[in-house]
Protein backbone atom coordinates (compact mmCIF):
# COMPACT_ATOMS: atom_id res chain seq x y z
CA UNK A 1 0.00 0.00 0.00
CA UNK A 2 2.29 2.61 -0.93
CA UNK A 3 0.17 5.26 -2.96
CA UNK A 4 -3.62 6.28 -3.59
CA UNK A 5 -3.41 4.93 -6.93
CA UNK A 6 -2.35 1.15 -5.59
CA UNK A 7 -4.88 1.89 -3.07
CA UNK A 8 -7.96 2.56 -5.05
CA UNK A 9 -7.30 -1.06 -7.34
CA UNK A 10 -8.10 -2.92 -4.28
CA UNK A 11 -10.71 -5.43 -5.18
CA UNK A 12 -13.42 -5.17 -2.19
CA UNK A 13 -13.27 -7.90 -0.05
CA UNK A 14 -16.25 -8.08 2.25
CA UNK A 15 -19.08 -6.63 2.70
CA UNK A 16 -19.48 -4.81 5.97
CA UNK A 17 -22.80 -5.37 7.61
CA UNK A 18 -24.35 -5.74 4.07
CA UNK A 19 -23.65 -2.07 3.50
CA UNK A 20 -19.95 -1.26 2.73
CA UNK A 21 -16.93 -2.68 1.08
CA UNK A 22 -14.06 -3.34 3.44
CA UNK A 23 -10.53 -4.29 2.58
CA UNK A 24 -8.09 -6.03 4.40
CA UNK A 25 -4.49 -4.23 4.71
CA UNK A 26 -1.94 -5.86 6.46
CA UNK A 27 -4.25 -7.66 8.76
CA UNK A 28 -6.45 -4.89 9.43
CA UNK A 29 -9.51 -3.90 7.52
CA UNK A 30 -10.68 -0.97 6.50
CA UNK A 31 -13.77 1.30 4.46
CA UNK A 32 -13.45 1.33 0.80
CA UNK A 33 -14.14 5.38 0.94
CA UNK A 34 -11.40 6.11 3.32
CA UNK A 35 -8.51 4.12 1.71
CA UNK A 36 -7.28 6.97 -0.22
CA UNK A 37 -6.94 9.31 2.65
CA UNK A 38 -5.71 6.44 4.44
CA UNK A 39 -2.50 6.11 1.98
CA UNK A 40 -2.15 9.65 1.44
CA UNK A 41 -1.72 10.18 5.75
CA UNK A 42 1.03 7.21 5.47
CA UNK A 43 2.88 8.78 2.58
CA UNK A 44 2.56 12.25 2.85
CA UNK A 45 2.12 13.08 6.48
CA UNK A 46 4.82 15.04 8.15
CA UNK A 47 4.90 14.71 11.53
CA UNK A 48 6.41 17.31 13.82
CA UNK A 49 8.02 16.63 16.78
CA UNK A 50 5.54 18.82 19.09
CA UNK A 51 2.59 17.00 17.55
CA UNK A 52 -0.12 15.46 19.90
CA UNK A 53 -1.30 11.92 18.03
CA UNK A 54 -4.71 10.77 19.42
CA UNK A 55 -5.60 7.28 18.63
CA UNK A 56 -8.46 5.35 19.04
CA UNK A 57 -10.75 2.15 17.74
CA UNK A 58 -14.03 3.70 16.78
CA UNK A 59 -16.60 4.27 19.81
CA UNK A 60 -14.46 3.61 22.22
CA UNK A 61 -14.78 7.48 23.40
CA UNK A 62 -12.59 9.29 20.45
CA UNK A 63 -15.19 12.20 20.99
CA UNK A 64 -14.68 12.99 24.38
CA UNK A 65 -10.67 12.21 24.09
CA UNK A 66 -10.57 15.24 21.73
CA UNK A 67 -12.64 17.53 23.71
CA UNK A 68 -10.34 17.14 26.91
CA UNK A 69 -7.14 17.46 24.92
CA UNK A 70 -8.74 20.67 23.17
CA UNK A 71 -9.91 22.02 26.69
CA UNK A 72 -6.61 21.16 28.56
CA UNK A 73 -4.14 22.72 25.80
CA UNK A 74 -6.38 25.43 25.03
CA UNK A 75 -9.06 26.09 27.84
CA UNK A 76 -10.49 29.28 27.63
CA UNK A 77 -11.58 31.55 30.60
CA UNK A 78 -15.01 33.05 28.75
CA UNK A 79 -16.75 30.00 27.84
CA UNK A 80 -18.79 31.18 24.76
CA UNK A 81 -14.74 31.68 23.35
CA UNK A 82 -15.09 28.25 23.37
CA UNK A 83 -14.14 26.58 19.92
CA UNK A 84 -16.34 23.82 20.96
CA UNK A 85 -19.46 25.44 21.25
CA UNK A 86 -19.44 26.07 17.61
CA UNK A 87 -17.36 22.75 16.36
CA UNK A 88 -17.99 19.45 16.72
CA UNK A 89 -14.94 17.84 18.44
CA UNK A 90 -14.63 15.94 15.28
CA UNK A 91 -13.84 19.43 12.99
CA UNK A 92 -11.48 20.58 15.66
CA UNK A 93 -8.95 17.48 16.01
CA UNK A 94 -9.13 15.98 12.70
CA UNK A 95 -9.38 12.59 11.67
CA UNK A 96 -6.18 12.13 9.50
CA UNK A 97 -6.85 8.49 8.23
CA UNK A 98 -10.27 9.71 7.34
CA UNK A 99 -9.79 13.35 5.77
CA UNK A 100 -6.19 13.61 5.03
CA UNK A 101 -6.77 14.43 1.44
CA UNK A 102 -9.71 17.51 2.60
CA UNK A 103 -8.66 20.96 2.26
CA UNK A 104 -10.12 22.05 5.93
CA UNK A 105 -7.80 19.23 7.00
CA UNK A 106 -4.75 20.49 5.68
CA UNK A 107 -5.92 23.85 6.68
CA UNK A 108 -5.39 22.67 10.08
CA UNK A 109 -1.88 21.02 9.06
CA UNK A 110 -0.59 24.40 8.40
CA UNK A 111 -2.07 26.40 10.78
CA UNK A 112 -3.33 24.73 13.97
CA UNK A 113 0.36 25.07 15.58
CA UNK A 114 -0.17 29.03 16.10
CA UNK A 115 -2.93 28.43 18.78
CA UNK A 116 -1.03 26.25 20.99
CA UNK A 117 2.46 25.16 20.56
CA UNK A 118 1.51 21.33 19.35
CA UNK A 119 -1.03 20.47 16.76
CA UNK A 120 -3.90 18.24 17.59
CA UNK A 121 -4.59 15.04 15.51
CA UNK A 122 -6.36 12.08 15.59
CA UNK A 123 -6.74 8.37 13.96
CA UNK A 124 -8.44 5.50 14.17
CA UNK A 125 -5.45 3.44 12.51
CA UNK A 126 -3.47 0.61 14.41
CA UNK A 127 -0.38 1.50 15.40
CA UNK A 128 1.35 -0.85 12.93
CA UNK A 129 -0.05 0.78 9.96
CA UNK A 130 0.63 4.07 11.18
CA UNK A 131 3.26 6.48 9.17
CA UNK A 132 6.70 5.37 9.66
CA UNK A 133 7.59 9.15 10.17
CA UNK A 134 4.88 9.05 13.16
CA UNK A 135 6.30 5.99 14.73
CA UNK A 136 10.13 7.43 14.49
CA UNK A 137 9.68 10.82 15.16
CA UNK A 138 8.48 11.44 18.82
CA UNK A 139 5.34 13.11 18.74
CA UNK A 140 3.10 12.19 21.70
CA UNK A 141 0.37 9.44 21.33
CA UNK A 142 -2.34 9.08 23.30
CA UNK A 143 -4.59 6.26 23.39
CA UNK A 144 -8.08 5.43 24.59
CA UNK A 145 -8.99 2.58 25.09
CA UNK A 146 -12.47 0.72 25.98
CA UNK A 147 -14.29 -2.75 27.15
CA UNK A 148 -14.69 -4.43 24.15
CA UNK A 149 -18.87 -4.75 24.50
CA UNK A 150 -19.70 -1.65 25.24
CA UNK A 151 -17.55 -0.73 21.97
CA UNK A 152 -19.30 -3.26 20.25
CA UNK A 153 -22.78 -1.59 21.34
CA UNK A 154 -21.95 2.00 20.54
CA UNK A 155 -20.80 0.36 16.96
CA UNK A 156 -24.15 -1.30 16.88
CA UNK A 157 -26.26 2.06 16.80
CA UNK A 158 -23.63 4.50 15.44
CA UNK A 159 -23.65 2.17 12.04
CA UNK A 160 -27.46 1.39 12.27
CA UNK A 161 -27.90 4.96 12.34
CA UNK A 162 -25.22 5.77 9.02
CA UNK A 163 -25.78 2.93 6.99
CA UNK A 164 -29.33 1.82 6.93
CA UNK A 165 -30.38 2.94 3.46
CA UNK A 166 -33.92 3.89 5.34
CA UNK A 167 -34.44 5.54 8.33
CA UNK A 168 -37.14 3.13 9.36
CA UNK A 169 -35.40 -0.07 7.91
CA UNK A 170 -34.65 -2.92 10.75
CA UNK A 171 -31.24 -2.36 12.25
CA UNK A 172 -28.84 -5.19 11.46
CA UNK A 173 -28.95 -8.46 13.48
CA UNK A 174 -27.05 -7.86 16.59
CA UNK A 175 -26.26 -11.51 16.53
CA UNK A 176 -24.66 -11.23 13.08
CA UNK A 177 -22.88 -7.60 14.68
CA UNK A 178 -20.99 -10.10 17.11
CA UNK A 179 -19.99 -12.44 14.89
CA UNK A 180 -17.95 -9.83 12.80
CA UNK A 181 -17.09 -7.75 15.48
CA UNK A 182 -15.89 -11.74 16.84
CA UNK A 183 -14.49 -12.57 13.74
CA UNK A 184 -12.33 -9.18 13.64
CA UNK A 185 -14.08 -8.15 10.34
CA UNK A 186 -15.07 -4.52 10.89
CA UNK A 187 -14.18 -1.16 9.84
CA UNK A 188 -10.56 -0.75 11.63
CA UNK A 189 -10.79 -3.90 13.20
CA UNK A 190 -9.47 -6.86 14.60
CA UNK A 191 -10.42 -4.94 17.56
CA UNK A 192 -7.94 -7.00 20.11
CA UNK A 193 -5.32 -6.76 17.71
CA UNK A 194 -5.89 -2.68 17.48
CA UNK A 195 -5.75 -2.12 21.21
CA UNK A 196 -3.19 -4.35 22.29
CA UNK A 197 -0.51 -2.94 19.64
CA UNK A 198 -1.18 0.43 21.41
CA UNK A 199 -0.83 -1.29 24.56
CA UNK A 200 2.23 -2.92 23.76
CA UNK A 201 4.05 0.36 22.27
CA UNK A 202 2.69 2.37 25.90
CA UNK A 203 4.79 -0.20 28.29
CA UNK A 204 7.73 -0.02 25.67
CA UNK A 205 7.84 4.07 25.05
CA UNK A 206 5.77 5.21 28.17
CA UNK A 207 7.20 8.74 28.27
CA UNK A 208 5.55 8.92 24.32
CA UNK A 209 2.83 6.45 24.59
CA UNK A 210 0.19 6.97 27.08
CA UNK A 211 -2.95 4.57 27.30
CA UNK A 212 -6.54 5.60 28.64
CA UNK A 213 -9.32 3.59 29.65
CA UNK A 214 -12.95 5.16 28.80
CA UNK A 215 -14.01 3.20 32.28
CA UNK A 216 -11.47 4.72 34.59
CA UNK A 217 -11.85 8.59 32.64
CA UNK A 218 -15.95 7.77 33.95
CA UNK A 219 -14.60 6.36 36.83
CA UNK A 220 -12.27 9.35 37.97
CA UNK A 221 -12.37 12.08 35.13
CA UNK A 222 -10.36 14.41 37.43
CA UNK A 223 -7.80 12.13 37.74
CA UNK A 224 -7.18 10.78 34.49
CA UNK A 225 -7.81 14.69 33.70
CA UNK A 226 -4.59 15.22 35.44
CA UNK A 227 -2.91 12.64 34.39
CA UNK A 228 -3.41 13.25 30.56
CA UNK A 229 -2.72 17.01 31.23
CA UNK A 230 0.76 15.75 32.79
CA UNK A 231 1.76 13.69 29.94
CA UNK A 232 0.74 16.86 27.05
CA UNK A 233 3.19 18.85 29.35
CA UNK A 234 1.05 20.57 31.30
CA UNK A 235 1.06 19.55 34.75
CA UNK A 236 -1.83 22.36 35.98
CA UNK A 237 -4.14 23.53 33.64
CA UNK A 238 -3.68 27.67 33.45
CA UNK A 239 -6.43 29.28 31.30
CA UNK A 240 -5.01 30.02 28.06
CA UNK A 241 -3.88 34.12 29.75
CA UNK A 242 -2.08 32.10 32.10
CA UNK A 243 -3.35 34.24 34.38
CA UNK A 244 -4.37 31.47 37.17
CA UNK A 245 -4.19 33.29 40.48
CA UNK A 246 -8.09 32.96 41.04
CA UNK A 247 -8.27 29.34 39.89
CA UNK A 248 -6.44 26.74 41.78
CA UNK A 249 -5.76 23.72 40.39
CA UNK A 250 -8.60 21.52 40.80
CA UNK A 251 -11.05 25.15 40.00
CA UNK A 252 -9.32 24.58 36.27
CA UNK A 253 -9.51 20.83 36.35
CA UNK A 254 -13.38 20.51 36.83
CA UNK A 255 -13.69 22.99 34.23
CA UNK A 256 -11.92 20.91 32.17
CA UNK A 257 -14.08 17.87 32.73
CA UNK A 258 -17.17 19.87 32.89
CA UNK A 259 -16.56 21.60 29.30
CA UNK A 260 -15.99 18.18 27.72
CA UNK A 261 -18.79 16.43 29.30
CA UNK A 262 -21.36 14.35 27.18
CA UNK A 263 -24.25 16.87 29.25
CA UNK A 264 -22.56 19.46 28.19
CA UNK A 265 -21.81 18.81 24.16
CA UNK A 266 -24.91 16.91 23.48
CA UNK A 267 -27.04 19.90 24.24
CA UNK A 268 -24.80 22.47 22.43
CA UNK A 269 -26.81 23.86 19.60
CA UNK A 270 -23.79 22.61 17.31
CA UNK A 271 -24.47 19.02 18.38
CA UNK A 272 -27.84 18.86 18.43
CA UNK A 273 -28.60 19.74 14.82
CA UNK A 274 -25.19 20.17 12.69
CA UNK A 275 -22.98 17.78 10.36
CA UNK A 276 -19.45 17.28 10.10
CA UNK A 277 -17.82 19.42 8.24
CA UNK A 278 -15.91 16.76 6.12
CA UNK A 279 -17.76 13.91 6.29
CA UNK A 280 -21.66 14.24 5.83
CA UNK A 281 -22.89 13.04 9.79
CA UNK A 282 -24.85 14.41 11.87
CA UNK A 283 -22.97 15.64 14.73
CA UNK A 284 -25.55 14.33 17.08
CA UNK A 285 -24.60 10.60 16.43
CA UNK A 286 -21.34 10.88 18.12
CA UNK A 287 -23.48 11.34 21.63
CA UNK A 288 -25.70 8.56 22.78
CA UNK A 289 -25.45 7.30 26.59
CA UNK A 290 -21.72 7.58 27.21
CA UNK A 291 -22.08 4.93 30.31
CA UNK A 292 -19.92 2.20 31.19
CA UNK A 293 -22.37 -1.44 31.13
CA UNK A 294 -24.38 -0.62 28.80
CA UNK A 295 -23.98 -3.32 26.36
CA UNK A 296 -26.67 -5.46 29.10
CA UNK A 297 -29.17 -3.51 27.31
CA UNK A 298 -28.35 -5.51 23.81
CA UNK A 299 -26.23 -8.33 23.95
CA UNK A 300 -27.96 -11.61 25.45
CA UNK A 301 -26.14 -13.37 28.35
CA UNK A 302 -24.58 -16.08 25.76
CA UNK A 303 -23.27 -12.83 23.82
CA UNK A 304 -21.26 -11.60 26.42
CA UNK A 305 -20.10 -14.92 27.55
CA UNK A 306 -18.83 -15.22 23.86
CA UNK A 307 -16.80 -11.97 23.96
CA UNK A 308 -15.48 -12.42 27.61
CA UNK A 309 -14.07 -15.58 26.83
CA UNK A 310 -12.59 -14.60 23.12
CA UNK A 311 -11.22 -10.92 25.72
CA UNK A 312 -9.74 -13.49 27.99
CA UNK A 313 -7.73 -15.50 25.13
CA UNK A 314 -6.71 -12.37 23.14
CA UNK A 315 -5.32 -10.12 26.20
CA UNK A 316 -3.60 -13.37 27.87
CA UNK A 317 0.12 -12.55 28.69
CA UNK A 318 -0.52 -8.97 27.32
CA UNK A 319 -0.77 -7.72 31.36
CA UNK A 320 -3.99 -5.45 29.63
CA UNK A 321 -7.49 -6.12 31.39
CA UNK A 322 -10.44 -4.51 29.57
CA UNK A 323 -13.27 -4.67 31.96
CA UNK A 324 -17.09 -3.37 31.82
CA UNK A 325 -16.59 -1.49 35.50
P1 LIG B 1 -15.94 7.82 16.96
O1 LIG B 1 -14.86 6.83 17.13
O2 LIG B 1 -16.83 7.55 15.79
O3 LIG B 1 -15.47 9.23 17.02
P2 LIG B 1 -16.52 7.79 19.73
O4 LIG B 1 -16.56 9.19 20.16
O5 LIG B 1 -15.27 7.02 19.97
O6 LIG B 1 -16.92 7.66 18.21
O7 LIG B 1 -17.66 6.94 20.44
C1 LIG B 1 -18.91 7.41 20.73
C2 LIG B 1 -19.19 6.95 22.13
O8 LIG B 1 -18.58 7.87 23.07
C3 LIG B 1 -20.67 6.95 22.44
O9 LIG B 1 -20.84 5.94 23.42
P3 LIG B 1 -22.23 5.17 23.67
O10 LIG B 1 -22.73 4.77 22.31
O11 LIG B 1 -21.91 4.01 24.53
O12 LIG B 1 -23.11 6.14 24.34
C4 LIG B 1 -20.86 8.34 23.01
O13 LIG B 1 -22.03 8.49 23.79
C5 LIG B 1 -19.61 8.47 23.85
N1 LIG B 1 -19.24 9.86 24.08
C6 LIG B 1 -19.19 10.88 23.19
N2 LIG B 1 -18.83 12.02 23.79
C7 LIG B 1 -18.62 11.72 25.09
C8 LIG B 1 -18.24 12.49 26.23
N3 LIG B 1 -18.00 13.78 26.14
N4 LIG B 1 -18.15 11.86 27.42
C9 LIG B 1 -18.39 10.53 27.53
N5 LIG B 1 -18.76 9.76 26.49
C10 LIG B 1 -18.88 10.34 25.29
Amino acid sequence: MDSAETMNKLPPQEVFWNATAIHQIEGFWFMEEYLESMAAFRSEFQPRNDDILLTSFPKTGTTWLMALCQNILNLEEDEEEDILTEKNPHDVVPTLDGAYLADQVQNILLHSGRRTTSRLLHTHLPYSCLPEAVRNSGCKLVHLARNPKDTLVSMWHFYNKILRREPTSDPFPIERAVESFCGGVIPWGPFYEHVVGYWEESRKRPDEVLFLKYEELCRDPKDQVRKLATFLGKSFCPTKNGDNDDDDDDVVVEKVVRRSSLGRLKELEVNKNGVLEIVPIPNAHFFRKGTVGDWKSCLTPQMAKRIDHLTQFKLRGTGLSLDDF
